[in-house]
């Protein structure tokens, strides 16, 4: 895990804030145990090498069967558990719509919803960021 002594590896994941008709999707994960049943931005880890634009785009195409384009990102980057960041962009549908390809069930929320569902502790204060973008 920890490479040489005194480094210790960040783990960059990236996540997506899709919006369409004011509306923003949550997905609720399937794994690990520790975090089944809670509700995220659709994403995931960056490979080594990759950009993160190019990782969300290709872990939405993954996880959701969709393609995207991203917007802004919001905030800078989000702390996660276990030495990780969690950075965020807003991104709107281009192709396909979004399945659970991998997560258990996935919900269009609109503002007045945002906290109808259980976020993951990590995802929780991005989506007060988000809230701007759906009115
Ligand atoms: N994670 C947290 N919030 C998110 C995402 C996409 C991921 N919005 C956490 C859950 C995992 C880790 O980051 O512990 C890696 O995510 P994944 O690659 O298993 O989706
Ligand atoms: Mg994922």
């Amino acid at each position: 895990m920890a490479g040489r002594k005194g480094l210790v590896a960040i783990t960059i994941v990236v996540g997506a804030a899709i919006i369409s008709d004011g509306r923003l999707l949550a997905a609720q994960r399937a794994e690990p145990p520790e975090l089944a049943g809670g509700w995220e931005f659709p994403g995931g880890k960056v490979d080594p090498g990759e950009r993160d634009e190019d990782a969300l785009v290709r872990e939405c195409a993954e996880e959701l069967g969709v393609k995207i384009e991203l917007g802004d990102r919001v905030g800078g980057d989000w702390p996660l558990a276990l030495s990780g960041v969690l950075r965020v962009w807003t991104a709107r549908l281009v192709e396909g719509e979004p399945k659970a390809l991998e997560h258990i069930a996935l919900r269009w929320l609109g503002a007045d919803e945002l906290y109808d569902v259980e976020w993951l502790p990590g995802d929780l204060p991005v989506v007060e960021a988000i809230a701007s973008y759906l009115s």
